[in-house]
């Protein structure tokens, strides 16, 4: 384990507001920088704005404001938009700040002063013209226009022409080729080892550093007249973020210390994989550890375009989903380094599966039943048993298949690893059945089951913590942790039994409450399992039945009926009494405070002679019977609709 641990994501344009795709990036970022932390590194999380460049002149023209009053309000949608995702990142770079420009010139004066093997200059003035695509800031080939319009942006490229200086990039190919193939730069997923080895095969042409039009850039130190141009002045951002020219203790801790590693999406893997490692080697610096390479994601099947209007704003996800959902959402599409279709109108499927079912109930039913069989505190295991032995076991061992999959950069795969433990949890929490425990007063078992279940939601809660930081430091505040141990480590989540038996634990609560997916209204028959078709009702039908919610009062047994419960329910207004064949799966203590759905224009009904005036809803699944129950702390007597 590398004692320090820097990771970048790419610094985004800063012409426009943030979209997903940065977001997706940034998010893998934060998720990786914070399984570093966890695991006991000393971490950098790099991220920032590339904000030179003809575009943003342009843009700014267009909306009658300078290219700098334009940089500092875009700039604040980004740090926004990664606050809202909880983005933890340690240092924002602005190609703007008088830090960068300063490496940047720094850089450029001693690339300027360097010569190769071959003892030719590295920087050399030359005439450059050529196509150039505003939209994407780059010279584009004849062969990548689309009916003589660059593809990705629907505009047509303008003829450049001027002197430039160039970066003699031919001379260090061989270097790089070199870098690449004995893994000194690893690129990963190997596919793009594979490419960019191809596209050094090819040969690559010398790059041009600067221009004399784009007035809104870093001048060269020596040659004022022109600016740096796009990549000298955006790569070097990774090491003047560390002090490259400035500090120099704090570039050899994190450049040359630590390992560097560069997440990025594919469509800058050339700039990042060749001319990157061919500058640094030009000044003598090392390159980076690593660079990862994400695919592309397409929306709904489509390319991401504002021509389309399929651009999906992150900070409407969070708004939606929340922050920990969103993040969730976003890294469980498609295996993280493939290209991948987002398809959003499937969320709240995925949301209400893993996180409000799966993760949330997982929650609020251990939590419950501490407090109902153990009085809010936690208890002391007795013997394990074998189901106890092998959930401690997988517990235990997901720590490491995780942080293997992390080290491999492979975020989707240790986001599953982590929801298989969840549901192994649920899977053990059905099986062991702690309120029949509870009711056959089973009182060493069932401390067992709850403690087993407590400290595996425990080290859930610090697996899960990197993509749900929120939603995981409150579970551990609702399973009484607090001070240094509120922080999880990885470390800890190797261990057992490090809940202290007498905790407290806080009030159970939904974490990810359940969303509405809407119906499709033109439809006027449900297909139920691809078999059985029920004919809908009329809406004029349907509002006929009056369902509220009733918080249960009482409860008891009804004698001489094995399969009835007397309930006592609140519906707001008024008290009621109700008769409900549940006594074979709920206990009456375990019915108390629950907020059941009733219907409560029934006409009264005498069941074994008790008056019983509403029905509640239940589901069943062959024997299995579960009740309808809403999942926040809404009043008795609430409309359900
Ligand atoms: O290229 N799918 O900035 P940029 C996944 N300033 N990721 C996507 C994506 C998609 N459909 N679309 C964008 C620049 N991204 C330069 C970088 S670095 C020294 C300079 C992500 O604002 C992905 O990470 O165009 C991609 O590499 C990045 O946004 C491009 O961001």
């Amino acid at each position: 384990m590398a004692a320090r641990f820097m990771v970048t994501t790419p610094i985004y344009y800063v012409n426009d507001k943030p979209h997903i795709g940065q977001a997706y990036t940034t998010i893998a970022a934060d998720v990786l920088a914070r399984f570093h932390r966890t695991g006991g590194e000393e971490t950098f999380f790099l991220t920032g704005t590339d904000e030179h460049g003809s575009k943003v002149e342009e843009t700014a023209k267009k909306q009658g404001k300078t290219p700098r009053e334009l940089c500092d309000m875009n700039v604040e949608h980004f740090k926004k938009a990664w606050k809202s995702l909880n983005i933890s990142y340690d240092y924002f770079v602005r190609t703007t700040d008088a830090r960068h420009q300063k490496a940047v010139e720094k850089l450029l004066s001693v690339m300027h002063e360097a010569t190769t093997r071959n003892n030719e200059q590295v920087i050399y003035p030359a005439e450059y013209s050529g196509l150039y695509c505003l939209g994407c800031e780059k010279f584009i080939t004849k062969k990548e226009l689309v009916d003589g319009l660059c593809p990705d942006h629907l505009l047509e490229p303008k003829r450049v022409s001027e002197k430039n200086y160039f970066f003699r990039l031919s001379s260090y190919l061989e270097q790089v080729g070199e870098l690449i193939r004995n893994d000194e730069l690893k690129i990963s997923p190997e596919e793009r080892k594979k490419e960019t080895l191809g596209l050094l095969k090819q040969g690559l042409d010398d790059f041009s550093i600067s221009r004399e039009k784009v007035s809104w850039g870093i001048p060269l130190p020596f040659d004022p007249k022109q600016n740096a141009y796009v990549w000298v002045d955006a790569l070097p951002n990774y090491i003047s973020a560390v002090g490259y020219g400035d500090d120099s203790e704090q570039f050899e801790k994190w450049w040359n210390e630590g390992e560097v590693v560069h997440l990025i999406g594919k469509d800058i893997l050339k700039f990042h994989a060749i001319f990157w490692p061919a500058m640094l080697s030009a000044v003598g610096v090392s390159p980076p550890d690593r660079i990862f390479v994400h695919g592309f994601f397409t929306i709904d099947g489509q390319k991401m375009s504002k021509t389309l209007g399929n651009v999906v704003d992150p900070e409407y996800l969070v708004k939606k989903y929340g922050s920990d959902g969103t993040r969730y959402l976003l890294l469980t599409q498609f295996p993280f380094g493939q290209d991948g279709d987002i398809q959003v109108d499937r969320f709240v499927e995925k949301y209400n599966s893993d996180l409000a079912n799966d993760l949330g109930n997982l929650v609020s039913r251990t939590l419950k039943m501490v407090k109902s069989y153990r009085q809010g505190e936690i208890p002391k295991p007795s013997a394990y048993q074998e189901p106890d032995e092998n959930l401690k076991k997988e517990a235990t061992e997901c720590a490491r298949t995780v942080w293997q999959s992390v080290q491999e950069i492979n975020l989707k795969q240790a986001v599953d690893q982590v929801m298989k433990l969840v549901r192994s949890t649920n899977k053990y929490v059905e099986s062991q059945a702690p309120w029949a425990l509870a009711k056959a007063d089973k009182r060493e078992r069932l401390d067992t089951v709850l403690y087993t279940s407590c400290e595996t939601l425990r080290i859930i809660s610090a697996l899960f913590y990197p993509v749900l930081p929120q939603g995981c430091v409150r579970i551990r505040e609702l399973l009484g942790l607090s001070g240094e141990a509120l922080n999880p480590t990885l470390e800890k989540a190797k261990e057992w039994g490090v809940l202290e038996p007498g905790t407290k634990v806080g009030t159970p609560e939904s974490l990810f409450p359940r969303m509405e997916k809407k119906a499709k209204q033109e439809k006027t028959e449900v297909v139920v399992s691809g078999k059985e078709t029920i004919p809908e009702v009329s809406f004029d039908e349907f509002s006929k039945i009056d369902l509220r919610v009733a918080e249960v009062k009482e409860a008891e047994k009804v004698k001489g009926a094995d399969k009835l419960l007397k309930l006592k329910i609140d519906i707001g207004n008024e008290e009621r009494q109700i008769v409900a064949g549940i006594a074979e799966q709920y206990s009456p203590e375990e019915m108390i405070g629950k907020r059941i759905v009733v219907v409560v224009n029934l006409k009264p009904a005498k069941i074994r002679g008790i008056e019983s005036r509403g029905m509640l809803l239940a589901a069943k699944d062959g024997k299995i019977l579960s009740l309808v129950c809403v999942d926040k702390d809404v009043k008795g007597g609430s409309d359900v609709s």
